[in-house]
């Protein structure tokens, strides 16, 4: 009977949940909503982590959240602690010293401040196949090549890569960004951190970088899955997804999904938008 009313509650949950996805995506294409954004009141210490959908977002949420907090695990969940800004809150979470709000918002649609802008960009290629296995997470029961289609036809409420990454990194002089990419961060992260740290003005003594380093890992994370993923903390107990959001966290595996027609298309959107990063 007590496992019937859970699995109510946890089916109507991931209905919400899915209700609450498609109205409030973060990132996709401009909406009423946005006025609400711009009208909050952000402060100059303020933090943006911002990035197009899976392209390390996670990652570096939890970076963020050891750089200014101690860094403890009794924390419900990450995206309670450094939520998204188009959800509807930027309130500043105890355990932080410093807000930091996350955004996948293209750069004409996040607020203009004097706050430090962290982007976060990673391979189209790569985006993809992370892209087809979340959707696979929410329920999606297409094949790889529909999946891939649908955001080639620009279906995808999350947007177009290409353009966000233009976007950001042709404005890059308009505000306080610092580019952080998610294959660097992979080949060397004690460096990449040294420079987000000191983008942030942030003095930190060895062994606290090494507590950073260590729980930046997706050994790491891995093993507080349930930190990461919404649904998934909900959903766990009865079995209904597998616990898969921090799935392989690769660099290049898109090339092993991608066939060579859609690996010219996607080379086209990198083309088209001038982007020499991922050229
Ligand atoms: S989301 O849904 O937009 O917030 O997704 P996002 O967090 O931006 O991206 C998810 C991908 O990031 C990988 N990930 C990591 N890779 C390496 N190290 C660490 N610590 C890490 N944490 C998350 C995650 O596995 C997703 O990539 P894929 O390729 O699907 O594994």
């Amino acid at each position: 009977m007590l496992k019937a009313i859970r699995l109510f509650f946890a089916k109507a949950y991931l209905l919400f949940c899915a209700v609450l996805h498609a109205i409030l995506e973060p990132g996709f294409e401009k909406q009423e909503r946005i006025m609400n954004i711009l009208s909050y009141k952000y402060r100059d210490n303020d933090v943006f982590l911002v990035s197009f959908p899976k392209s390390g977002t996670t990652w570096m949420q939890m970076t963020l959240y050891q750089v200014f907090s101690d860094g403890e695990m009794d924390i419900d969940h990450i995206r309670n602690v450094i939520p998204y800004v188009e959800e509807g809150e930027i309130g500043q979470h105890k355990k932080l010293n410093r807000r930091v709000i996350a955004s996948h918002l293209y750069y004409e649609d996040i607020p203009k401040t004097k706050a430090k802008y962290i982007y976060v960009m990673r391979d189209l290629d790569d985006v993809l196949v992370s892209l087809y296995y979340h959707s696979k997470n929410f329920g999606y029961e297409g094949t790889f090549d529909q999946h891939i289609e649908k955001y080639f036809k620009k279906k995808y409420k999350g947007g177009v890569w290409g353009k966000h990454l233009a976007g950001w990194l042709e404005n890059k002089k308009n505000l306080d960004v610092h580019f952080v990419k998610y294959e660097d961060l992979k080949v060397d992260f004690p460096k990449q951190l040294d420079e987000i740290l000191s983008f942030c003005e942030v003095e930190l003594d060895e062994e606290t970088k090494q507590r950073i380093i260590e729980r930046s890992s997706m050994t790491y994370m891995k093993a507080h899955q349930e930190k990461f993923d919404q649904v998934q903390y909900i959903l766990l107990e009865e079995n209904y997804i597998q616990n898969n959001f921090l799935r392989k966290g690769e660099v290049g595996d898109g090339k092993n999904y991608l066939s060579d027609e859609q690996k010219t298309i996607a080379q086209k959107e990198k083309e088209n938008y001038t982007l020499a990063v991922y050229q």
